[in-house]
C-alpha cells in the first residue's frame, strides 16, 4: 500500500495564500488566545489539510475558509442546546456605568424618536401591520440580569426588561420552521439570528434597562437582548425585523466575524 502524497505546493502562489489565510483568521476567530495561537501556527500544510485544497490560487483559500466558517456555523448551531440557560445575576453584581459600544463614538448615538414610531415585522409571519411601542409594551414583560460579552474584550452585567422574544413571534404570526430572523436598525448596523436562539426563553426585545426606559445609547426604542450571544449580535435600535430562509448576514458577521456568535 502507498501513502498518497500530499498535493504539491507552489512557492509563491503558496505565500500568498498563506498570507491571505491568516488576514481571514485574523477576522474569524474571535478569541484573541487562539487567534494569535492559529496565526502562529498556521503553515502551508496546515492550510492545505484544513481547506483541503492545493494552495495555488486566493480565491479557492478564501472559498474554503468561508465553507469552514458555515460548517462551523451549522456545527455551533446543533451543540446549541434551546433549553440551556444562561446565567443571571443578582442586581447588586450590575456594572455601573454599564459601557456603551457601537461601530461609532457615543458623541453619534443615534436618536429615535418614539412619536410615530412602528416596528416594521416582515417575511415568513402572518401579520405584517407593524408593531407599535404602546402594543409592545402591553405585552407581557419580563425583567433579566444578565452578563454581555463584547468580541473587543470586555464583558459587563447588565439588566434589561421587555418582551420575551418568543412570545412576540407568536403574536406576529412567524413561521418558527424558518432558518433567520434577521433585523435592520436606526444606523447602518444589521444582524440575524438562528431559529432556535430567537426562541430561547431568554431572548427578550428588551424596552428598559436597569428599569427605565432604553436610554438611546443603549439602543431606543429596543434592543434585542441574548445571554447566550455575543454582544455584536444584540442589535440595538431596530426598525425592522424580518424572518426568512434566506441568509441575512450581518454588519460585523460580513466583515468575518463568526455568525452564529455564541457565548
Ligand atoms: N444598532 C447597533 N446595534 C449594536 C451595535 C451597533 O453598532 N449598532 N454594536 C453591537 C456591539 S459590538 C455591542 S458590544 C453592543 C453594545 O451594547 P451597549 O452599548 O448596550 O453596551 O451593541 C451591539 N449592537
Ligand atoms: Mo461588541
Amino acid at each position: 500500500m502507498t501513502i498518497p502524497k500530499r498535493p504539491v505546493l507552489t512557492g509563491v502562489d503558496g505565500e500568498a495564500a498563506l498570507f491571505e489565510a491568516r488576514k481571514l483568521i485574523v477576522r474569524q476567530v474571535a478569541q484573541p488566545a487562539r487567534r494569535a495561537f492559529l496565526q502562529r501556527t498556521l503553515t502551508l500544510g496546515g492550510l492545505s489539510l484544513l481547506t483541503g485544497c492545493s494552495i495555488s490560487d486566493n480565491s479557492g483559500v478564501e472559498a474554503a475558509l468561508e465553507r469552514i466558517s458555515r460548517f462551523n456555523d451549522r456545527a455551533q448551531a446543533w451543540l446549541f442546546d434551546p433549553a440551556k440557560l444562561a446565567p443571571t445575576y443578582p442586581e447588586s453584581m450590575i456594572t455601573t456605568p454599564f459601557p456603551f459600544n457601537a461601530y461609532y463614538g457615543i458623541d453619534e448615538v443615534r436618536v429615535v424618536k418614539p412619536e410615530g414610531y412602528k416596528l416594521e415585522v416582515s417575511g415568513m409571519v402572518a401579520d405584517k401591520r407593524g408593531v407599535t411601542l404602546d402594543e409592545l409594551r402591553a405585552m407581557p414583560q419580563e425583567d433579566q440580569v444578565t452578563r454581555h460579552i463584547c468580541v473587543e474584550g470586555w464583558s459587563a452585567i447588565g439588566k434589561w426588561g421587555g418582551v420575551r422574544f418568543s412570545e412576540f413571534l407568536r403574536r406576529v404570526g412567524a413561521d418558527t420552521g424558518a432558518k433567520y430572523v434577521g433585523f435592520k436598525c436606526a444606523d447602518d448596523y444589521y444582524t440575524s439570528i438562528d431559529m432556535a436562539t430567537a426562541l430561547h426563553p431568554q431572548t427578550l426585545l428588551t424596552l428598559t434597562y436597569d428599569g427605565e426606559v432604553l436610554p438611546p445609547r443603549y439602543g431606543f426604542p429596543m434592543k434585542l437582548r441574548m445571554p447566550t450571544k455575543l454582544g455584536y449580535k444584540n442589535p440595538k435600535h431596530i426598525m425592522a425585523i424580518f424572518v426568512t430562509n434566506t441568509y441575512p448576514g450581518g454588519y460585523w458577521e460580513d466583515q468575518g466575524y463568526n455568525w452564529f456568535g455564541g457565548s
